[in-house]
C-alpha cells in the first residue's frame, strides 16, 4: 500500500484519455489499493486513476462518514440516467475550488469489481454525481470544464500561483504516462 501523488488542474496529463483495463490480476488490485489508500488520505470522496497519472479505467469512491462504503469501479460504463441534479462539486485536483455542476440524478453503470466480476447498480444522490465526476477523469474532463471561461480561468490562475509544483510535475507529457 502506498500513498499516491494527486495531480493539480492544469496539469496536461490530467486531459489525458484512460485505456480500459484487460485483465484485473494483481497489480490492478494493488493499484486500487493504493487509491483508496490516497482518497481516504486526502481525504476525498472519489478519485479516478487519471488523478495519480495512470491511464486505466478504474476509480474508487466511498461516500459514508465513516469509510464504510467503499466502491471500485473498473471499466465502468454508464447504461442509463435518469432526472437532474445540481451539486456543489470539488475535486482533490482542482484544490480549494467548489462549484456547482448539473449532472444526472439516477445512473444506472455496469463495472467489474476489485475481483474482475460484472456487477451493475443504480445510484442516486451524493454517490450517482462523484460517480459520474470520476467517469469524467477517465475521459480527460474535469468539473471546471463545465463552468464559465471566466471561472476556470480564475481557478487556473490561482492555483497555477499557488502550487510549488513537485518535480515530477515538471516532467513532459509524453514522458511521464504511466503504463502499468
Ligand atoms: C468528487 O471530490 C466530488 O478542494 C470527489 O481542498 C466532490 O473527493 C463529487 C477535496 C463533490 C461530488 C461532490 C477537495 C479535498 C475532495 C478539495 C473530492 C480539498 C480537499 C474532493
Ligand atoms: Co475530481
Amino acid at each position: 500500500m502506498a500513498l499516491r501523488e494527486i495531480l493539480h488542474f492544469p496539469d496536461p496529463r490530467l486531459r489525458l484519455r484512460a485505456r480500459p483495463v484487460d485483465a484485473v490480476d494483481d497489480g490492478v488490485r494493488a493499484l486500487v489499493d493504493d487509491m483508496f489508500e490516497t482518497m481516504y488520505a486526502a481525504p476525498g470522496i472519489g478519485l479516478a486513476a487519471t488523478q495519480i497519472n495512470v491511464q486505466k479505467r478504474i476509480l474508487v469512491a466511498d461516500v459514508s462518514d465513516d469509510q464504510s462504503a467503499p466502491h471500485c469501479l473498473i471499466n465502468p460504463e454508464i447504461l442509463s440516467r435518469e432526472g437532474e441534479e445540481e451539486m456543489d462539486e470539488g475535486c482533490l485536483s482542482v484544490p480549494g475550488f467548489y462549484e456547482r455542476v448539473q449532472r444526472a440524478e439516477r445512473v444506472r453503470v455496469r463495472a467489474l469489481n476489485r475481483d474482475g466480476e460484472a456487477f451493475e447498480m443504480e445510484i442516486d444522490g451524493l454517490l450517482a454525481v462523484c460517480v459520474q465526476h470520476e467517469i469524467d477523469h477517465l475521459d480527460g474532463k474535469l468539473f471546471v470544464d463545465y463552468l464559465s471561461t471566466l471561472k476556470r480561468n480564475r481557478i487556473r490562475k490561482k492555483l497555477e500561483k499557488q502550487t510549488a509544483r513537485a518535480p515530477s510535475e515538471r516532467t513532459s507529457l509524453a514522458g511521464s504516462a504511466v503504463n502499468l
